[in-house]
Order: structure tokens, then sequence, then C-alpha cells
């Protein structure tokens, strides 16, 4: 006879998985916004940073031993994960560990995603989990990942690749599959020029979201075989995947968002960071963050309430269609269709539309600020005009393709943490 699917199963799987979030690449198409942290460590949403999103969705999935794998700049979110993440149980064990490259294998530093787990293997060994979940760093989304474990087992697959249809004019960006019948993955392109559609369609393509689920074992086998191929660029979706898909058992898991639908963001780049960001601020945003049942957490500040004093005279202090965090002060400015994060000041007769406004920042009187993105710490003098004529924009800051305006502290001149 065979029997269901046990729930006590599930809850060992999981118990016994083991995330590693590979948070070590550059991310240099967000420019200088990564020019001093790695991209999941930039700040995102009004209250948190990138990375929150996967190490909130282990916590809620129930995995709780957590390494996050990190090279690149990476003071910003080590301090971030010291600061905001103490919130499990080493008793119980569960953890989250900062795994740094620290040459302990190899004198040199991560050269691939399949290096940086790799460099590890001691450490993981240690950890003895049954599965590995290898998750990105650097995306926004919701996900329950205990099922994907679950489908892992079931299928007695050696691999599993979380998966999602996406546009076939993007997919040059992703790895891009072919699955059979049961979803067993038959083709693994990494990034190809002409991205092969799904079959029955002209304009869809199943690519891989980075998110992967190893046998232990397995995982080891296949991390020592490319360490030593000289010929390999120890990336998983560039030679690893490719290489395992003829001669084992490799699945894809169609993706599926918390609460339903199927929203998973790259903010790789300004553009899309900007956008991401700004549909926050619209009516009904698909990124539920209200959601109590699958909370995103950070490291949350004690700041009081955001406050408006409103100036009568020029009837501003005032912010419409907008979310603003804690600690943020709106006196007597005017705030339209943006993002504001916490302990931000807009002053008198300032008025700021469809940005994002990083913490920290001063908006200074009659400054005017379209479509922009605004670094943390930056005091913007008073009179400034952002985001009216283009070719200002681009002498003193960074134009994206999409028209959207980034200004750093260091493109104001101020020096937050002078180097010399
Ligand atoms: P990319 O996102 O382009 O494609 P990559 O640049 O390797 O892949 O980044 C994946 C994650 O690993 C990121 O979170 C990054 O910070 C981190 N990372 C990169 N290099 C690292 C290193 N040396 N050490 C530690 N961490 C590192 C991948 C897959 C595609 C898939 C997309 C989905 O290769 O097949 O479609 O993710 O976004
Ligand atoms: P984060 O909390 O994101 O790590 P910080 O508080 O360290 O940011 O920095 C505040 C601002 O100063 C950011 O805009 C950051 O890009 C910038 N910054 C950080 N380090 C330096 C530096 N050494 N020189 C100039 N600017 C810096």
């Amino acid at each position: 006879m065979e029997y269901p699917e046990l729930p006590t199963q599930i809850v060992t799987d999981i118990k016994y998985t083991l995330a590693l979030v590979l948070a070590g690449g550059r991310g240099t198409r967000l420019k200088d916004l990564t020019r001093w942290r790695v991209k999941p460590a930039v700040p995102f949403g009004g209250e948190y940073r990138i990375v929150d999103f996967a190490l909130s969705n282990c916590i809620n999935s129930g995995v709780r031993k957590i390494g996050v794998l990190t090279q690149y700049k990476s003071q910003s979110l080590i301090r971030h994960i010291i600061h905001g993440w103490g919130v499990l149980h080493a008793e119980l064990g569960e953890f989250i560990e900062i795994l740094p490259a620290q040459q302990r294998i190899a004198e040199k530093w991560y050269s691939g995603t399949a290096d940086a787990v790799y460099q590890n293997i001691d450490i993981v060994r240690r950890y003895n989990p049954d599965y590995v979940l290898l998750l990105a760093g650097d995306h926004i989304y919701k996900m329950d990942y205990s099922p994907l474990i679950s489908y892992h087992r079931l299928r007695k697959s050696d691999l599993t690749i979380s998966c999602i249809e996406i546009p076939v004019e993007l997919a040059s960006e992703f790895g891009v599959m072919q699955v059979d019948d049961e979803q067993r993955v038959v083709g693994f392109e990494e990034k190809p020029n002409s991205p092969k559609p799904i079959p029955g369609t002209r304009d869809r393509a199943l690519a891989s979201m980075g998110i992967y689920v190893f046998d232990t074992a397995f995982l080891f086998e296949q991390l020592i075989l490319d360490a030593d191929d000289a010929n390999s660029s120890h990336d998983f979706g560039k030679d690893i995947i490719p290489s395992l898909i003829q001669s084992h058992r490799v699945f894809a898991c169609p993706f599926q968002s918390v609460g339903g639908g199927q929203y998973w963001r790259d903010v790789g780049t300004l553009d899309a960071y900007w956008q991401t960001n700004m549909e926050l601020v619209g009516e009904a945003p698909e990124l539920k963050l209200h959601d109590r049942k699958w909370p995103i957490r950070t490291n949350s500040r004690q700041y009081p309430p955001a406050k408006f004093i409103f100036n009568e005279a020029h009837r501003r202090g005032l912010a419409v269609d907008s979310l603003v965090t804690n600690g943020s002060i709106i006196s007597g400015g005017y705030v339209e269709n943006s993002l504001l994060f916490y302990d931000v000041r807009i002053e008198e007769q300032a008025e700021v539309r469809q940005s994002v406004i990083l913490p920290e920042v001063v908006i200074g009187s009659k400054c005017r600020i379209r479509k922009a993105i605004i670094d943390k710490g930056c005091k913007v003098p008073s009179g400034t005009v952002i985001g009216e004529d283009p070719a200002e924009d681009w002498e003193r800051f960074h134009v994206s393709p999409g028209g959207v305006v980034l200004a750093t502290p260091e493109m104001f001149g101020q020096m937050i943490h002078k180097v010399r």
C-alpha cells in the first residue's frame, strides 16, 4: 500500500536542509549604488536590504540553518546581518553564519558561485545537512522553500532547479532550460544568445531562478570534480548544471509565490531597482509587504513615527501616494509618488516626485527632485534641481537608460566615510 506524503517527513526534510545564500557578486549594473556595498546589502522598499527577502523566506519556510557567502565590499552586508538578524537559536541548532572569502582551501578569492561553495566545503560538512538549498541574495520575492525540498526528495532528484516562465526576449540574461513531460531537465544553456522558447509557444522561455536543491553528498562530488577541472569557470549555471543533465536526475520545479502568482524581481539595473520600488508605492502592489503571514524581517531601527509639518502659507508639508518610513520629517515640503526610507528630511518648499529617497537623506529647501534615486546619507543642497534638464543631470549625476537619475554623496562632493 502507498502512504500519502507524511507531514513529519516534510518537517524532517526542512530541518536537515542547509541554505547557502550567495551574496558575493559585484552587481555592477547598479552603478554607484554598489560602489561601497554589495548588491544584497542595497537598501530596498523603505525599510529593508535586498538580502532580507531570501533570509525571511528561509526563516518563514522553517529553513533555519543558513550560511551567507560573501566577499565583494561586504562590510555593509555583514553589519546588517550582525545587527539585524540575531533572531535564531543556536541551542536549537539554528543559525545564520557569514561565510566570507577567507582562503581556507585555495589561496584565492571566490572565482565563481561553485567555487564559493567549494571553498566552504569543510564548513558545510561540519553542519552535516541532508540537502543543500542554494539561493541568490539579490532577488525580491516571497517563496516557501519547503514544497521545493519535498519535490526534490519525491522525484529522487540529484538536483532540483526552481524555474519560472519569462518573456523570451528577456531570457538571454538567464539560464534557459528545456524539460520533458515529467519536468526532467533535458536541455540547459546559460545566458544563450538565442534562447529557445517553450515548445508550443513563441514568446515564453523557461528560466532558472538560480535556486537549487542538491543532495549534499552529490553536491560535494560535483564540486570536487569541478574544482579539478582546469577548463571550468566554477559557476553553477555555466559549468556544473550543463555538465549534469545528460547523466543525472535534474528536475525543474515551477515557482509559485507565497499567496499565489509569480512575483519575482531581479533588481539588477537602476531602472529595475527604481521600477520595483515604485511598484510598492502603487495602490495594490503585487508584492504585499503588509502580509503578516509571511513577514519580511529586517534590521529595524528605533525611530519615532514619520512626521508632517504643514506650512499654512505654501499649503505644503505633506506626502501623497507615497510610502514614508519612520524617523522621516516632511517639514513644509511636498512628496508625491515617492518612497522615503527611514530618517529622511524634506525641508521647506522642496518638491519630490517619482523618487526613491534612501535613509538619512536631507532634501534642502526649494529643491525640485523628479524620477531620482538619492543614495543614503546625501545632503542635497537647497535649490538643487534633479530630473528636469537631462544635460545638467548627465554632468553631475548618473543617468540610467530609462532616464532615472542616481545621486550619491560622492557626487555632491560629500565624502561620508573618507578614505584619505
Ligand atoms: P546570475 O544572476 O547572472 O545568473 P551570478 O552573477 O553568478 O549569476 O549571481 C548569482 C548569485 O551569486 C548572486 O546573488 C551573486 O551575488 C552571487 N555570486 C556571484 N558570484 C559570486 C562569488 N564569486 N562568490 C559568492 N557569491 C557570488 C544566475 C544563474 C542563472 C539564473 C539566474 C537567475 O547562473 O542560470 O537564470 O541566476 O537570476
Ligand atoms: P550602508 O549602511 O549602506 O553600508 P553607509 O552608512 O556605510 O551605507 O554609507 C552611507 C553612504 O556613504 C552611502 O551612500 C555609501 O554609498 C557612502 N559611502 C560608504 N562608504 C564610503 C566611502 N568610503 N567614501 C565615500 N562614500 C561612502
